[in-house]
């Protein structure tokens, strides 16, 4: 079968999961799931039970959640383009090293901000998480400037999925105030350059529902029922 991305919106972490079926380039489709109504709905906890995005039904027919799972899954298919590295070597520990930090400690740092906005904390409150997730955003931020140094791509010389895993978490600093990636030229030039990404295009345009042009692989989006009927 042809492979499902079930994605969230409003800007979900699963952003990097379509810009890495993008640059795999084979044959897939989305189904968007809003949050958080679609999530906890008895029909998606059919295909994730912990009510997250992104979730992916492979070509036969497993469900798949947890981003870093379906980052390596797509990396593995996408070796031969270097969307990843052979498990073994050390360019996969590389790899593997900056995925895990990308969906533990910079992914994570947001959480106390997400928590202000979403569930509309006031007061002292609200002090104390904006704080606290500032804070968390800019070290966060610091340390992977500093993973980066000057190489052209997080895990070196070649783009992999983690670029693509971290264009869709970094973003989420235009929706808080905190600094993010200004004192961090490197860093923000890796940002331009996947905002620059055909693929990175697509996505934001699929979350936009607006006209997505696809590298190829896109074969449009299916419908929550009738994707966990596939
Ligand atoms: N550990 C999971 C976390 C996934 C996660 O937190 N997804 C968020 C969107 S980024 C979600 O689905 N939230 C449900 C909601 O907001 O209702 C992963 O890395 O995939």
């Amino acid at each position: 079968m042809t492979p499902i991305l079930f994605y969230g919106v409003p800007s979900g972490c699963s952003f990097g999961s379509i810009v890495a079926l993008e640059w795999l380039g084979q044959p897939y489709r989305l189904c968007r799931v809003e949050m958080p109504r679609d999530v906890t709905t008895d029909t998606f906890k059919r295909i994730n039970p912990v009510a997250e995005t992104p979730a992916l039904l492979t070509a036969d027919g497993r469900t798949l959640s947890e981003s870093a799972a379906i980052l390596h899954h797509l990396g593995a298919l996408g070796l031969d383009r270097g969307l990843a590295f052979p498990q073994g070597s050390p360019g996969f520990d590389r790899f593997n090293q900056v995925l895990g930090f990308l969906n533990t400690t910079f992914f994570s740092a947001f959480g106390p901000l997400w928590h202000v906005l979403e569930h509309g904390s006031e007061g002292e409150e609200k002090r104390v998480l904006t704080d606290y997730g500032r804070a968390r955003v800019a070290r966060a931020h610091a340390l992977l400037d500093e993973m980066l140094g000057d190489r052209p791509w997080l895990a070196g010389e070649q783009r992999t999925v983690a670029d693509a895993y971290f264009a869709g978490i970094a973003r989420w600093t235009d929706y808080h105030d905190v600094a993010g990636r200004m004192g961090y030229p490197r860093l923000q030039r890796l940002f331009e350059k996947l905002e620059a990404d055909p693929a990175v295009a697509f996505a934001h345009a699929i979350e936009g529902q607006r006209e997505a042009r696809s590298a190829g692989g896109f074969l449009g989006e299916v419908a929550l029922e009738a994707a966990v009927a596939a």
